[in-house]
């Protein structure tokens, strides 16, 4: 049987992830959202560009959670995103209430599925939709650390005027201010960034990264990014329904890990059928260690916000 992936919120992210999930040919594709016709006419019109590109993907658009009916994987989407002036935190109360109801409907219906976190305030949400639907964690991931060190993949090459294909970049820590770019674990053809740019040009590059998403919203005026973003959500679906165990940064519940628990923070990742298989415990220095411990500190923050009565 072919693998059943539910993508919820038919925006602009949860489009994107869809088509490339159909680009793909991952499986069936269901497209969920509470505008009526909005995921009908987009799954429509990926189904012709499907037969223009020829892919053979079923999309279904839809409202209602019944026609998601054990899914293997849901990719959550759905809320508010940042206009500009706006920070990822800003959304919080209205995107947990979503999440709140999209989770539990979710559940419902595909009780075993693996829930692929995207809305934002990323990690808090993460963890949000644990708590709701408390399933065992490592079924319960966010998608932002991928998506952040192709941010920094993207400037590196650019800078040095090199193809991604030869840069790795490395960034854990939360989706937003406090993320953790490490230019140590970042190489180009596998030598450090260290070695290559000077510590002018690092310090450029990793602030760049961490206003990546703004740099965006404030060019689009309207919205925030989906082309990188629901691509790399499809990249981590794949991860998954095809078992690949690769090392992803991804978005984690952390016990202990890191020296950090009872969170979710973005750290290196081995994805495959049961979702997290693995958190890589890469050896940090203490600086990058504190950082990341601080990040940690300031995701709890926000997450005591949903937690108070
Ligand atoms: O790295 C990351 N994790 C992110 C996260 C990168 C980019 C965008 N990020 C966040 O994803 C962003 O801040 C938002 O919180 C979400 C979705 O962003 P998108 O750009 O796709 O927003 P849109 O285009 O406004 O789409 C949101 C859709 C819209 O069609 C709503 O009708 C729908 O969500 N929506 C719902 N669907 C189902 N059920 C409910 N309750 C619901 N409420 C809204």
């Amino acid at each position: 049987m072919k693998p059943k992936i539910t993508v919820v919120g038919a925006g602009n992210v949860g489009a994107q992830c869809t088509y490339r999930l159909a680009q793909i040919e991952l499986g069936d594709i269901v497209l969920l959202d509470v505008v009526e016709g909005l995921p009908q006419g987009k799954a429509l019109d990926m189904m012709q560009a499907g037969a223009a590109e020829v892919f053979s993907a079923q999309i279904t658009g839809t409202n209602h959670y019944e026609d998601t009916k054990d899914s293997n994987l849901v990719v959550i989407t759905a809320g508010l995103a940042r206009k500009p002036g706006m920070s990822r935190n800003d959304l919080i109360m209205k995107n947990a209430e979503i999440v709140g109801t999209v989770v539990k409907n979710i559940v419902k219906h595909s009780p075993h599925t693996i829930l692929l976190m995207v809305t934002n305030p990323l990690d808090v949400m993460t963890y949000h939709a644990l708590q709701i639907s408390s399933p065992p964690p490592h079924r319960v991931l966010g998608m932002a650390p991928l998506l952040d060190s192709a941010r920094m993949a993207y400037f590196i090459a650019q800078k040095l005027k090199v193809s991604v294909k030869e840069v790795y970049a490395e960034v854990l820590g939360s989706h937003g201010d406090l993320m953790v770019p490490i230019p140590r674990l970042s190489t180009v053809s596998g030598k450090p960034i260290t070695e290559i740019l000077t510590p002018e040009q690092i310090k450029q590059i990793v602030q760049k990264t961490k206003d990546g998403g703004a740099e965006i919203v404030g060019l689009l005026k309207t919205g925030s990014a989906y082309y990188a973003p629901g691509t790399a959500a499809a990249r981590m679906a794949e991860a998954i329904i095809k078992d690949k165990k690769e090392v992803i940064g991804t978005c984690c519940y952390l016990t202990g890990q890191f020296g950090i628990s009872d969170v979710c923070l973005g750290v290196p990742a081995k994805l495959g059928k049961n979702g997290v298989e693995e958190i890589v415990e890469i050896e940090l220095l203490p600086e990058e260690k504190e950082a990341l411990q601080k990040a940690a500190a300031a995701v709890k923050e926000l997450q005591s916000i949903l937690q108070k009565p």
